[in-house]
């Protein structure tokens, strides 16, 4: 069967790096392994039109990835799929699987949506595939409309998926259990991928740009659940790939696919210790630490003890983050990341005694906040001195719970799930005290505060990355550091509807 795979085009209004979509990787290999001919359109790096690419492929099935600020565009290019090729088209992605927002339904509704599949995809998606081929065998006047026929009864108890039958009813089925064995899944296709298309990591290793980057998932979940992030719509359940299963993809990366540096992507990678010292072991053992990795999103400080930092410092690992997120003791205990500052410390201390660089992860205008716990979070990231300091504004996702909260008690000043990205220098929400002012004023302060001081300067200059990359780096420094003069039309006739 031809298949499909499609990561909507956003582009971020700043330069952002790019890489290839880890969770069409995933899907890619799972349906290769099935024996499908399966190609990525990655609309954000792809020269060719859509409908020329379908016209030219006729895929049998379409799916099509979404995180919030991507939904729209990715239904745009369900109607553009549509208007050339009728052809079954499944959205997925950290989006639409918000259902206690009924997101799932909001994408079903969609006249050029067919199917939802909401959380881990894999599983679903090789079902769904199964379906629609045996469906096309067996059917001589082979059409969607048919396909999605009630009477049909296709997609009946099928875990995990959304979808709208032909009369135009929506359906929920239960949601399917997390997948158990992360060791039974194919390795990320990459070779579906343009790999020489992309940029390299984000937050980068200081490879300069055209490193050959890769990305890797050791485990899945977050037994956490901080009131702020998005991993709330995933399962609870932490999962974690064997040391052995995740040694052989490294070396693929290393030997075959030619890695310069690596991104590890798990949310929390380090909630069985033993499990990382195993594979720093194994990575120094092979001899695959010469390529430098980092851990792109944080990791617990709670779990990063001297000993195990460093030992993945001998194991090539050169930076690693952590979601520090606020420097306010109240705040932190109101956002439930089960952590104090003194054990953040000691983590960022550690990490300085081992030789790791840090990124810290902080939040600007959580709920609750005002000027003076800001600048608490200001004060404790100058503390810390991170190698990189990065603060966004609050973004309150739908699924989460402090968007309930802004909801409830706040005033949500963006209304387009285009505008949920946080690079746009502006405060999302506000609430009581807390103005949407005071929180860009506190947001523009906290990098000059951190990064006009001179060992942040001169730490930067003999970074290769700026030189190499100087015009996209001062770009981004005058967008951050100079404050907006045109306000969006948007946020203007948000203004005047609040005012008035
Ligand atoms: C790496 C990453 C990035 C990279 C993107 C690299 C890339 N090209 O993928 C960068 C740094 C550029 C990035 C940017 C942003 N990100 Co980001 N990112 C991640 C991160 C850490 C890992 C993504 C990943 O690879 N996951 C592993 C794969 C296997 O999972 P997956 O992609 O979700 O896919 C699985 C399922 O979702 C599902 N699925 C997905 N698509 C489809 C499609 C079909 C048809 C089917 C059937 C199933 C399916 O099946 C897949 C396999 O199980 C996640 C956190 C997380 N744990 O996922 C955040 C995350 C996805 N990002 C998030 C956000 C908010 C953003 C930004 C909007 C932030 C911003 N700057 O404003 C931008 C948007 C950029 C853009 N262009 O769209 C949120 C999304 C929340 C939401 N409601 O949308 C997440 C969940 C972080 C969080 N916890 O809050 N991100
Ligand atoms: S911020 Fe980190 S620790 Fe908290 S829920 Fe998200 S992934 Fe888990």
């Amino acid at each position: 069967m031809r298949v499909a795979l499609i990561n909507p085009r956003f582009r971020l209004p700043i330069d952002t790096r790019t890489t290839a979509h880890l969770g069409l990787a995933y899907l890619g290999a799972v349906s290769e392994r099935r024996g499908d001919e399966v190609r990525i359109f990655d609309a954000d790096i792809e020269e060719q039109p859509l409908d020329e690419f379908m016209r030219e492929f006729q895929p049998h099935i379409v799916g099509i990835t979404a995180n919030t600020p991507q939904v729209k565009q990715a239904w745009r290019h369900a109607a553009q799929i549509k208007a050339v090729h009728d052809v079954p088209i499944v959205i997925g992605g950290p989006h639409p699987s918000v259902a206690a927002e009924d997101l799932d339904f909001e994408s079903a509704r969609n006249p050029h949506i067919d199917l939802v599949v909401r959380g881990e995809g894999e599983e679903a998606w090789l079902e769904i595939c199964e379906k629609v081929e045996t469906f096309m065998r067996d059917q001589e006047d082979y059409s969607v409309r048919a396909m999605m026929d009630p009477a049909k009864g296709l997609w009946e108890g099928m875990l995990g998926v959304t979808y709208k039958t032909s009369d135009g009813e929506l359906h929920r089925n239960p949601d399917r259990p997390a997948i158990n064995d992360l060791d039974s899944l194919p390795w990320p296709a990459y070779h579906l991928f343009r790999m020489n298309k992309y940029t390299n990591l984000q937050p980068a290793t200081d490879h300069v740009d055209g490193a050959r980057s890769f990305s890797i998932l050791t485990s899945r979940g977050c037994p956490y659940r901080c009131t702020f992030c998005s991993q709330s719509i995933m399962p609870i359940k932490w999962r974690s790939r064997t040391p052995e299963n995740v040694l052989a993809e490294w070396r693929h990366l290393v030997e075959d696919l030619g890695a310069e540096e690596i991104g590890v992507l798990d949310d929390s990678a380090n909630i069985r210790k033993k499990r990382l010292h195993e594979l720093a072991d194994m990575l120094i053992d092979n001899h695959l630490n010469h390529v430098p990795w980092i851990f792109v999103n944080g990791i617990r400080a709670n779990l990063a003890d001297y000993e195990l930092m460093s030992k993945l410092k001998k194991a090539g690992l050169k930076r690693t983050a952590f979601g520090v997120e606020t420097g306010n003791a109240e705040i932190l205990k109101q956002i439930d990341k089960n952590v104090d500052h003194d054990t953040i410390r000691q983590a960022f201390k550690v990490c300085k005694e081992v030789g790791l660089e840090t990124i810290g992860f902080f939040i600007i205008g959580l709920p609750g906040e005002n000027r003076q716990t800001m600048q608490d979070t200001i004060n404790f990231a100058i503390e810390l001195d991170p190698l990189i300091a990065n603060f966004s504004m609050m973004t309150p996702y739908p699924g989460t719970a402090v968007y309930s909260q802004v909801k409830r008690e706040g005033r949500m000043l963006i209304r387009d799930w285009e505008d949920y990205v946080f690079f746009e220098q502006q405060a999302r929400y506000e609430m009581g005290e807390m103005t949407a002012a005071m929180v860009e004023e506190m947001y523009r302060k906290a990098y000059r505060s951190f990064y006009l001081r001179p060992s942040p300067i001169v730490r930067r200059l003999k970074t290769r990355d700026f030189w190499f990359n100087l015009p996209r780096n001062l770009r981004i420094a005058r967008r951050t550091f100079v404050p907006k003069a045109e306000k969006t039309e948007l946020r203007r006739k948000i203004e005047a509807e609040a005012l008035s």
